[in-house]
């Protein structure tokens, strides 16, 4: 990309107004993702070309092609993924809990209805049996879905009815906690997911980023430090086009066989060249451990309520 094309004069910024929302815009060709959730800042995409744009039940669905990221997903303004640095987050917010049980068998997903996390669960040839649950079928339908991604449904209200112990992990691949996915951040829906897991058991949930949301994180910590009695850690990858270009896990496990996420037992990336179509991008093991690893700030804030 040529050095010019990343200067915008200030008069040229591309954000003038907000939309219906009072959230995100695409003005003269430039996406700006503008949230309460991380006031003062936006990270601009350049569009090439708007591939869809629709209202569903519960938010503002947009499909785009940029310039440099590929195709991205945005819901009510904010990006869920690109085509180019989904991999950060959709191998690392599954194989980092996958990988850290022996056996992983049942998995349940509440979110996820890109296909993405599907795609990665499905690397793992121990497991014989995936439900999914997201709320929106707007976004199971969209340019990125799986095609065997079927089942849509609430999940707060799934878990609920779901027997004692059912799963062996449960990923919660959620938005930030404003609109839909709010339920997916607050204790009872914690509580739902230590009652789904089996002994032993792991969640690993989307928790947000140390930079913008550390107050966030703290709750979400002390609530599974009260509810989930076996591990408690939050773990990062590097997700260029998330707010402050980070996001975090929370993962913890049940009462039960003792789970160190730090260390996995499970691992996936020695064989998956040969038998996956496509190769992981971004996890390995190393990555697994080192994504535990927290700035002195964020270990001084989470790092002691988390073990
Ligand atoms: N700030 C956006 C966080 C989005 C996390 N979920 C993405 C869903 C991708 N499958």
């Amino acid at each position: 990309m040529a050095a010019e094309e990343n200067v915008v004069e200030s008069t040229d910024f591309p954000v003038k107004e907000n939309n219906e929302n009072g959230i995100s815009s695409v003005i003269p060709g430039w996406f700006s993702e503008i949230s309460p959730m991380w006031p003062g800042e936006a990270h601009s995409l350049k569009v090439e070309k708007i591939l869809f744009e629709g209202k569903s039940e519960y938010q503002n669905v947009m499909v785009f092609q940029s310039s440099t990221y590929g195709k991205v997903l945005v819901l009510d303004g904010v990006i869920q993924l690109t085509e180019r640095d989904e991999c950060a987050y959709q191998e690392m917010i599954t194989h980092l809990p996958l990988c850290s049980i022996p056996n992983p068998k049942k998995v349940l997903v509440i979110g996820g209805g890109d296909g993405g996390v599907l795609r990665e669960v499905a690397r793992h040839n121990s497991v014989e049996k995936i439900d999914i649950c997201e709320i929106d079928k707007m976004v199971v339908d969209d340019e990125f879905s799986h095609d065997l991604l079927s089942l849509t449904g609430l999940g707060v209200a799934f878990l609920k009815a779901v027997p004692e112990g059912t799963y062996d992990a449960v990923i919660v691949d959620s938005s930030d906690p404003i609109g839909p996915a709010q339920e997916l951040f607050e204790k009872p829906f914690f509580e739902s997911i230590a009652r789904a897991l089996i002994p032993g058991g792991v969640v690993c949930t989307q928790a947000e980023s140390i930079w913008l949301h550390m107050h966030i994180i703290e709750d979400i910590v002390a609530n599974c430090r009260q509810i989930f009695k076996g591990s408690v850690n939050y773990a990062w990858t590097t997700v260029p086009t998330y707010p402050s270009g980070m996001i975090g896990f929370m993962l913890c496990s049940t009462e039960g066989p003792p789970v160190d996420f730090k260390h996995p037992v499970n691992p996936i990336d020695e064989n998956d060249s040969q038998s996956s179509a496509r190769p992981l991008k971004f996890y390995n093991s190393e990555l697994h451990t080192a994504a535990f690893c927290l700035p002195s700030f964020a270990k001084k804030a989470i790092g002691s309520k988390a073990n």
